[in-house]
């Protein structure tokens, strides 16, 4: 069977993963190692006039402890933020002074003011709580609202009103004008619950400094290993870049959340060369819920504006994204370029004006989460259109298809390309595939068994393959987005493949062996994909915005047609042939119409030792590129969400869930039906299960699974993933990145079905039973 593009393979790394035998950084015993815990400011919001260390000091275990004035008095530098936003009156955004151990204030629960380092691990937990911090407390705004109250507290002192910035896009004037001429406009508030990230595999870190050597070493779980490089060396000066090492191994899933460097690996790095110690950190599940940077969390006013014929004529957006007590690695792309620029969605509006209004909290901080912004404006668009239909008294699939983009390339208002889909064919395929005619007779046998029956729809759109360098350095990243690769064909022609992309669930080892295995009909397991360390590849981009695809394996493709030409160059010198003769294929060079050939390790052998290479043509066979997007690509795809409510209990069954996705060419569909899986799943949980919650005063009210709800085998149907596919222009393989999208389409399609069924639209998520509950009481007394 073939192994190449479009085969259903099994992953290889599975092997080691389902027996035990992955190696995360956890797994992982240096020489000489200590462990770290971390002093945590119980309040959110504090002055810290002392931290006194006597009693922990004594504790037994314990080697140092260290606090943040010694930190930054070792140069030590802040932690930041590497998009530069601007805001509508051309100010820069407010970044907040974010040190890796806070110094003269706390801003969130959970903020780190000292690091233990003790033998064992309990021994540092245990000096950890000994350690006794004089906290003055300051008022606290934990909500948007409370942030942005008259007499809120001032969070950063260099962010008036605690506001990051108030940054725009798209035409206001042309949009309110559209909107004042409309012959319907829906109006709706719209909340996007924050998220928590939930990797199986807590955050963890082991750092070791040579003294010998003058060389630092850091295990880390890290999507983005050479960017934590760049950063710790660059930025932080916690080690310089040639005399510092990251290893991302095994990865138990990020989902987004592991492409921060976040202040423990600095503290852990800086601590091993203090203590002259290997130092270890991992994270406990409480821990992961009050530090890992939490996901979405918008509140929004939106109006879409419609003509007499249901064509949108305009959309004015307004979102306050909490951004919680810093700015982290990516936030600011967050709600602005990574939201504001998906709101057309799937469909032709001419006017669009979207403002944002970031703001400061005392909560963690808030950053990218599987789809990161995307989600947001898929959620938005889809809840607008559904909701548009019914006040219009329109079927939402009509609607929408007379909306949508029908012709390549699609230039939107808000900056973004389109370059192909057949939106209505995605649709109809799963209209079908959900008997969607046949809804009005499921409802009515529901409804003869007291169950309230809904159907809803959502039609999404995302970017991805994160990003052309171009298309980025214009919108303030100071980088460009790119992506290394380098083919090693040895000897005996086996093939290594180093990539900058980092796979951390979404089986890399498998899909880019295939890519090899199409091109030269090698055996996967000839392949092998070196990724995660700076040591072995010298740089990367690393993985996150459904990029490794797109982006990580045209810099494969591009690497494999320069060691494709060579062997071409090489096999017809050697068989005496033209180049235009030799083919290759099944793992050999072949003449045409001959019987002549040259096997895959002669091919080899004969590059590295022969002795007849073709004039001028230097021994091996190792060949790097490096792959710049043209373009964003552009996955879509429609998916149908139909429930059934029990009215007595509010509780919620997902009784059909089918995905039609185009993903444009698909190199393995049973990786890619799995990530459509996963993303559906968080999709629900976010729908229907999942808050975070804080209190007043800035206590997360829901750091543990008995409080915060991920989803269950039995809360998920058996989802139906078809595929209806156009193909990419802008990349070699004409792929569309897939590991978002579940994720992305999934919560508008679970809402439209829930208010569907109980008749009030008026439902934020989660969808919890008892809120189902009080919104089909409130229904009923409205009535
Ligand atoms: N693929 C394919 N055909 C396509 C598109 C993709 O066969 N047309 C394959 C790829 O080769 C790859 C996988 O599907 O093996 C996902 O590819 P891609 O969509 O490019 O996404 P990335 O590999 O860049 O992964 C990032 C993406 C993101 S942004 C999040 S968040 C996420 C996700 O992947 N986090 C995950 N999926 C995850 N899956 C797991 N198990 N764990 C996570 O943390």
């Amino acid at each position: 069977m073939s192994q190449g593009i479009g085969a259903p393979v099994k992953r290889k790394e599975d092997k080691r993963f389902t027996t035990g035998k992955g190696k995360y950084t956890d797994d992982i015993r240096m020489e000489n190692q200590a462990y770290a815990a971390f002093v945590r400011s119980p309040f959110a919001h504090a002055r810290v006039r002392n931290i006194d260390t006597s009693a922990a000091m004594v504790m037994d275990g314990v080697i140092a402890i260290h606090n943040g004035a010694e930190l930054t008095g070792d140069g030590i530098g802040n932690i930041i933020c590497g998009w530069a936003i601007t805001s509508k009156d051309g100010s820069p955004m407010n970044m907040g002074a974010w040190s890796a151990l806070a110094t003269e204030k706390t801003r969130y629960v959970g903020d780190a003011v000292a690091i233990v380092i003790a033998e064992t691990k309990a021994q540092a937990r245990a000096a950890a709580e000994a350690v006794d911090v004089d906290y003055e407390e300051l008022p606290v705004a934990a909500t948007i609202a409370a942030a942005l109250a008259d007499d809120a507290p001032q969070i950063h002192e260099n962010a008036a009103g605690n506001i990051v910035y108030d940054w725009e896009i798209g035409e206001r004037d042309a949009t309110d004008k559209a909107l004042a001429n409309a012959a319907h406009v829906t109006e709706m508030d719209i909340t996007n619950n924050r998220l928590s990230p939930n990797p199986m595999e807590p955050r963890s870190a082991i750092a070791t400094f040579d003294e010998a050597e003058d060389h630092y070493t850091l295990y880390t779980t890290s999507q983005n290993p050479h960017v934590a490089r760049l950063v710790l060396s660059a930025f932080y000066q916690v080690a310089p870049e040639h005399k510092l090492r990251v290893i991302a191994p095994d990865v138990g899933g990020g989902f987004g959340s592991k492409i921060y460097i976040y202040p423990e690996e600095i503290a852990c790095l800086w601590a091993s060369m203090k203590t002259n110690r290997s130092v270890k950190w991992t994270s406990d599940r409480t821990e992961a819920f009050l530090t890992d940077a939490h996901g979405r969390d918008h509140l929004t006013k939106a109006r879409m504006g419609f003509d007499a014929e249901g064509r949108i004529v305009g959309f004015k957006v307004s979102t306050k994204a909490n951004f919680g007590a810093y700015m982290s690695l990516f936030s600011s792309a967050v709600p602005t370029y990574l939201y504001a620029t998906l709101l057309s969605g799937t469909y032709n509006i001419p006017n669009i004006y979207c403002e944002v209004l970031g703001v400061y909290t005392n909560t963690v901080p808030v950053d990218a989460y599987r789809g990161a912004g995307r989600p947001e404006a898929s959620y938005l668009v889809e809840r607008m259109m559904e909701t548009a239909a019914r006040e219009l008294g329109k079927d939402p699939a009509e609607l929408r298809n007379i909306n949508f983009i029908r012709e390549f390339p699609h230039q939107t208002p808000v900056i973004m390309n389109y370059d192909s889909g057949d939106f209505e064919g995605n649709m109809r395929q799963a209209m079908e595939a959900t008997d969607w005619a046949g809804f009005a007779a499921r409802k009515a046998e529901s409804r003869a068994r007291g169950k309230l029956r809904g159907i809803g729809m959502s039609c999404y759109i995302e970017a991805c393959g994160i990003a052309p360098s171009a298309a980025v350095g214009s919108l303030g990243a100071g980088v460009g987005l790119w992506e290394s690769a380098e083919v090693r064909m040895n000897p005996v022609g086996t093939i290594e493949v180093l990539t900058g992309s980092h796979s951390h669930g979404q089986g890399h080892e498998t899909t880019f062996a295939q890519v090899v295995a199409d091109r030269f009909g090698v055996p996967i397991d000839s392949v092998q994909i070196v990724h995660g360390d700076t040591d072995k590849v010298q740089f990367g981009m690393g993985t996150y915005g459904s990029r490794s695809g797109p982006v990580g394996m045209s810099a494969i493709v591009k690497a494999l047609d320069k060691v494709e030409a060579k062997i071409r160059k090489l096999a017809a010198h050697l068989l005496e042939v033209s180049e235009a003769d030799i083919v290759i294929e099944d793992a050999q060079a072949k003449v045409v119409g001959t019987n002549k050939s040259l096997a895959w390790h002669e091919i080899g052998l004969a590059a590295y030792t022969g002795h007849n290479l073709p004039e001028g043509m230097e021994p091996g066979l190792k060949e790097g590129a490096f792959y710049d997007p043209l373009n964003f690509t552009f996955p879509m795809g429609c998916f149908i969400c139909e429930v059934e409510v029990d009215p007595q209990t509010g509780k919620t069954e997902i009784v059909s869930f089918v995905a039609s996705d185009d993903f444009g060419t698909i190199i393995n569909p049973m990786i890619v039906e799995g990530q459509v899986h996963g993303g559906i799943a968080q999709g629900v949980g976010q729908a229907m299960l999942e808050e975070v919650r804080y209190s007043e005063d800035g206590q997360q009210l829901s750091a543990s699974y008995m409080d915060y709800a991920m989803p269950r085998a039995d809360d998920l149907p058996n989802f139906e993933v078809l595929h209806h596919g156009t193909t990419c222009t802008t990349n070699p393989l004409g792929m569309k990145g897939c590991g978002e999208a579940g994720a992305i389409g999934t919560p508008p399609a679970v809402i439209n079905a829930i208010t569907s069924a109980i008749g009030n639209n008026d439902l934020n998520m989660p969808a919890t039973p008892a809120k189902v509950w009080a919104a089909i009481n409130a229904a009923r007394i409205a009535a």
